[in-house]
Order: structure tokens, then C-alpha cells, then sequence
């Protein structure tokens, strides 16, 4: 029987040591629920990372133990690989190159070396449990080297690979002493997947200029065989976050959160800390509008969610600060006694907490430098069963593609983003209307499950083409 097995850098269960105990806990992410449909199947399974450092063999024996109950193979890695592999060449390395980031840039040779030793680590545990047909998919830019890993050692597995950030131009990648290494490890692959035509494009012209192999039709032919290359756009659990907002408790959370607001406008702003979010920019684009339209001073607040997010690289502990700062300093020169501009959160809310700000934000501003797709605007959107709200978002964000009916902006045009704000402020209900049941019905349709079903099902083609050349 043919299985298939997800493997990304971390799996859907975290590992929590509290005292002198472990416990696990369910990841709420887009992925982990996206995909739950296939890796809790019979015989299918999910590899990576718990996110734990295990203290023993015995430690380690009893958590495999357990997440093998659950469909999961643990990949254990040390304080070392995740300071080099992860902090390291993935996220001071990878992630600022492809966000557009190159100055924050390191290139470390050890990190590198970590980086090839963590996906052959990847590449054992999958090979200890893979058949030599089964569908391996694997995720993101922690593992670009892990395809063609494994298919040098299993050369009619079906492997399907999909990078959940942006793919940058050429003139970005090619500054890494590691790129021809990199594309070709994404290669090993039966379909690649990016979420944008934009990010696809990027990738076929490095692996030309690398590799110098050119795709037709979206079709690259790498020696014996042939690699599909796609745009699969992904979706939210759509009926997760409309019943979340629709939900008795997340009532009950925006009717205490009334009390306290009265009946101020909230603008909302919710994302991880990271320099590729716009974050900095967002707060002087909202000081900026208190200051070109005094009318709104005491009208309108942000509700500002930061969640926190690798504060172990130096980038964001100095993004933290910016932002402490630039919250202080706006804080400090409008507040009144019966307004905040900007309450101000760094830390993660409970869904139906979460949910309960997206009910009672008129405004959804979303507004990366780059991100790969950016799925709260989705989630805003989903929320909006009445249709009252508006969405401004980047055009640098991969939902922008799809989002079209949202106020696109570009976040390093100050005064664009500025009025932006205003015209979202004074913008029509059945304007607001028109605009939010067009995009609240594309997130409808394309929901994270047509997602995996669409991907699986081209990999399924990939993998009968394959079938129908080895059999010519
Ligand atoms: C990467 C790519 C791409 C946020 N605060 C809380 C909370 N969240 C949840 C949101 C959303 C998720 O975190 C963030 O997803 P994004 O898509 O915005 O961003 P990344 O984490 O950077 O994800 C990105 C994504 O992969 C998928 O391919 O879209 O471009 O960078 O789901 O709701 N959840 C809870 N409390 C919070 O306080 N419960």
C-alpha cells in the first residue's frame, strides 16, 4: 500500500517541558489543520521537529512513543542545530534573502554545514519509514535540500515539495555562495508548489540561470525526468474562523472589550514579529493619519497584536525595540484620559479571543514588505459575515493576488497608506459590502482543504507520469 508523509520543519504538536513534566500541545495552524485530513489517515504520518530538547534516551523513547499514537515521527535535533540549521541558515540566512532582506543577510559556513546535515538528518528519518512508492510532501525553505536527498535514495518515490514564503528574484538568490545547491535540492521534487505565478516565475528563471534548464508549460525536464512547477494559492479553514467569530464566547469577548471602547473605530493589525511584516511602518502610517486628519484623534484606536517570534535573532530583538518605542512615543503625544491611539499587545490570543478582534475591527490593515501569502487577511475577511469592513493590504503580500477587491497599497508609500486608512474610515456600507462579499467568497471556495486536495491530486498526475514514462 502507498502511504503518504508530510514532513516539515515542525510538526503539528509542540512538546512543552512545565516543570517536571511534558505536555503536548495541538498546533492551531493553517497547516496543521490543512493537512490533518491526510496525515491522520491510516498509515500516512507527519516527520518533524516537536520542539523540544529531549534530556535522555528514556526522554526521547517516550515522546517518539507518543507521537507515533498520533501519526507523527519526531526528528530531534539539539540546542546546537537549532541555533545553526534554524536561527542560523534558515532564518538569518534564507529568510531575509527571500523576503527581500539581503543586508540582514549572514552567510555562515557552519551554518550552512548545519543546514546540510539537519535535511540529511530529515532525509534518514523519512527514508526509515518510506516505501519505495510512497508520496512524500514536503514543506518550506527549512528543507530545500531534502527532495533531492531523497531522490538519490529512492528514485520512484513520488515527492512533492511547497515553499509557503516568497521565491526571490535571481539578483537576490544568486548573492548566496549556496544558491546552485539550494535550487537544485528543490529540483529533486515531482511538483513544486509556490503560492503565486510571481514566485514561480523567480524560481524557474534561477533554476535557468543556475542550471540551465528551461520550463515549458510549466514543465522542466531534469534528465530522466520531469518536474512540475505550479501556483497553489493557500486557503484558511474557512468555516473555523467564521464559527469562531460567530461563536457565544467570542461574542461575550467583544461585548467586554465594548465596555472598555465604547464606540471608538478599531483599525487591528495582527502578526508575528518580523521585519517582513511592515510593522514599523503601519504605526508611522497611523500617527501620520491622527496628524493630517485631527477629526479622527479620539475617534479611532489600533489595536495592535504582535506575536513574539525568534527572539533569539538579533534582528528581531532590535524590531521589538523600534516598536516599543514608536507605540511610546505615539502613545505618549495624543492620548487623551478617555483614548489610547494604540493598545498595544506582544504576546498570542486564544482563538475565540482572536476571533473577537476580528469581529470588532471596522479595519483589517495587513501590510507586509513581503510575505509569502499572509493568511490574516484571509481570516479578517472569513470573519466578516455581516460584510461591514474593509481589508488594506500590501501588494507585496501573496493574497494581494487574490484579494484584489481589498485597498492595495504599498506599504513603503507612506501617504498612500495613509489614505488608505482615511478612505477605509469613510468608505460607503454598500461599498464595504461589495468589496467583502467578493473576497469572502473566493476565501470561501478556496479553503485550505481545496488546497491540499488540489496539490495532492497534481501530484497524483505527477506521479502517473512518472509511472507512464518507467513503463515506455
Ligand atoms: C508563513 C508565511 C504564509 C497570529 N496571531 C495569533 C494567531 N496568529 C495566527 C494567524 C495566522 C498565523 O498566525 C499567521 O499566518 P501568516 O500567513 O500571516 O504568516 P506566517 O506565520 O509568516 O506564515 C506566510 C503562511 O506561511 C502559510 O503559507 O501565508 O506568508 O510567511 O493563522 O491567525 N493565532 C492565535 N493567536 C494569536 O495571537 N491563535
Amino acid at each position: 500500500m502507498s502511504r503518504t508523509i508530510i514532513v516539515s520543519n515542525r510538526l503539528p504538536t509542540k512538546v512543552l517541558r512545565t516543570d517536571d513534566s511534558l505536555t503536548f500541545q495541538a498546533s492551531e495552524g493553517g497547516l496543521a489543520t490543512g493537512l490533518g485530513s491526510i496525515y491522520q489517515q491510516a498509515g500516512n504520518v507527519w516527520v518533524g521537529w516537536p520542539g523540544l530538547f529531549v534530556e535522555d534516551a528514556t526522554e526521547e523513547g517516550y515522546v517518539r512513543e507518543q507521537l507515533r499514537q498520533d501519526s507523527m515521527e519526531p526528528v530531534f535535533l539539539t540546542e546546537d542545530e537549532i541555533r545553526d540549521y534554524y536561527e542560523g541558515f534558515s532564518n538569518s540566512t534564507l529568510w531575509p534573502t527571500f523576503h527581500y532582506f539581503p543586508q540582514y543577510a549572514t552567510y555562515e559556513p557552519a551554518h550552512w554545514a548545519a543546514y546540510v546535515a539537519v535535511n540529511e538528518k530529515f532525509c534518514q528519518a523519512v527514508l526509515a519509514m518510506a516505501g519505495p512508492d510512497d508520496t512524500i510532501w514536503v514543506h518550506d525553505y527549512q528543507l530545500l535540500l531534502l527532495p533531492a536527498m531523497l531522490r538519490a535514495a529512492r528514485p520512484r518515490a513520488t515527492i512533492g515539495f511547497f515553499l509557503h514564503i516568497p521565491f526571490p528574484s535571481y539578483e537576490l538568490i544568486r548573492v548566496l555562495p549556496w544558491a546552485r545547491e539550494l535550487v537544485a535540492g528543490v529540483l529533486g521534487a515531482d511538483l513544486i508548489g509556490f503560492h503565486t505565478f510571481g514566485f514561480m516565475r523567480h524560481f524557474l528563471s534561477s533554476v535557468s540561470h543556475l542550471l540551465g534548464f528551461t520550463a515549458h508549460n510549466g514543465r522542466l525536464e531534469v534528465g530522466q525526468r520531469t518536474v512540475l512547477v505550479d501556483t497553489f494559492p493557500m486557503g484558511i479553514d474557512y468555516d473555523r474562523y467564521a464559527g469562531a467569530a460567530a461563536s457565544e464566547s467570542a461574542r461575550q469577548h467583544e461585548a467586554s472589550y465594548r465596555q472598555v471602547l465604547g464606540d471608538m473605530r478599531v483599525i487591528l493589525s495582527i502578526d508575528r514579529l518580523d521585519y517582513s511584516k511592515g510593522i514599523a511602518e503601519r504605526l508611522r502610517a497611523f500617527e501620520q493619519l491622527l496628524v493630517r486628519h485631527p477629526e479622527w484623534r479620539g475617534q479611532v484606536s489600533l489595536i495592535m497584536v504582535v506575536v513574539p517570534s525568534r527572539d533569539q535573532v538579533a534582528q528581531y530583538a532590535a524590531l521589538k525595540e523600534e516598536i516599543d518605542e514608536l507605540v511610546g512615543r505615539i502613545n505618549a503625544a495624543y492620548r487623551t484620559m478617555r483614548w489610547t491611539p494604540i493598545h498595544y499587545f506582544y504576546r498570542s490570543f486564544p482563538l475565540d479571543e482572536l476571533a473577537s478582534l476580528y469581529r470588532l475591527a471596522e479595519v483589517g490593515l495587513v501590510t507586509p514588505m513581503r510575505d509569502g501569502m499572509n493568511l490574516v487577511a484571509k481570516e479578517f475577511v472569513a470573519t466578516k459575515a455581516n460584510d461591514h469592513g474593509v481589508l488594506i493590504l500590501s501588494e507585496r503580500a501573496g493574497a494581494a493576488r487574490e484579494l484584489s477587491d481589498a485597498l492595495i497599497i504599498n506599504p513603503t508609500d507612506l501617504d498612500q497608506l495613509t489614505a488608505a486608512l482615511h478612505e477605509a474610515l469613510v468608505m460607503p456600507a454598500d461599498e464595504q459590502a461589495r468589496r467583502m462579499r467578493a473576497m469572502r467568497r473566493l476565501v470561501r471556495q478556496y479553503d485550505v482543504f481545496a488546497w491540499t486536495n488540489l496539490f495532492m491530486s497534481r501530484l497524483a498526475y505527477a506521479k502517473q507520469q512518472q509511472l507512464s514514462l518507467d513503463t515506455d
